[in-house]
């Protein structure tokens, strides 16, 4: 790889990529920006999926290397500029919580993404399914709660401070709120907000601009619902 490697992110804006633009604003990369419009489906073309096969957003570009997943690309770049400052190298004490909390992103991730598809996607909202709202709102809730247990007195997600493993809940502490609040998680709310204030945060979401993608502050869950459902949250 070069000295100053040429880095493209593809990204739709405050989405799962706004992890590693926030990241590469951490890291003081130079980059640039390949914008994709999620609803109308240009990460469907073979194009596109030759560089991320399931044709979602992120995927990076460096120098003449394509990754794809957002964990995958949020390992790589810590440990290939930054390793003792956000990464944390194998054996080092951290290693298994950071790994840990860069997959944990994705099962909150995850959860969220049905609580879009069902709440926002859909073109017909009768399509919505309310038992699957309720399920993944519980579902969301109990992520939030695990972490702000583990969280503790921590300012950041690992004892000894930031790291690339807070670059992944930037988009999932962003969406959240939008079908859980934040009220019942104090330390959630003030991690939040600790984030939020990076001036490397800022810069990227300077970057990307107003969100347009959720049209209301909140998302509730319609009612009422299936009773069993509450059997199912898991
Ligand atoms: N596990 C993947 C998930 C990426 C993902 O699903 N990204 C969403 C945006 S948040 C996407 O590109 N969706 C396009 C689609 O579902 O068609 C990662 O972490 O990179």
């Amino acid at each position: 790889m070069s000295d100053t490697p040429e880095i493209r992110l593809h990204h739709v804006p405050w989405s799962r990529s706004f992890r590693i633009l926030w990241l590469l604003e951490e890291l003081g990369l130079d980059y640039d920006i390949a914008w994709h419009d999620i609803r109308k489906g240009d990460m469907q073309e073979p194009g596109y999926k030759a560089k991320s096969p399931a044709g979602r957003a992120p995927a990076l570009e460096i120098d003449d290397q394509v990754i794809f997943e957002s964990g995958a690309i949020t390992q790589y770049l810590a440990e290939t500029f930054r390793l003792g400052a956000l990464g944390r190298p194998p054996h080092a004490p951290e290693r298994i919580a950071y790994l840990q909390w860069i997959s944990y992103a994705e099962t909150m991730a995850g959860v969220i993404e049905q609580l879009n598809i069902n709440h926002v996607f859909l073109r017909d909202p009768s399509q919505a399914s309310p038992v699957v709202i309720k399920l993944n709102t519980a579902r969301l809730k109990g992520t939030l709660a695990g972490m702000e247990a583990l969280l503790g007195d921590q300012e950041y997600l690992l004892p000894s401070g930031f790291s690339a493993a807070d670059t992944m809940m930037g988009f999932n502490l962003f969406a959240a709120p939008y079908f859980v609040k934040l009220d019942a998680f104090p330390r959630l709310a003030a991690y939040k907000a600790r984030i939020e204030a990076r001036p490397a945060f800022r810069r990227a979401a300077a970057r990307d601009g107003v969100q347009t993608f959720y049209d209301r502050d909140f998302y509730p869950v319609p009612g009422p619902v299936d009773k069993n459902v509450d059997k199912l949250k898991g």
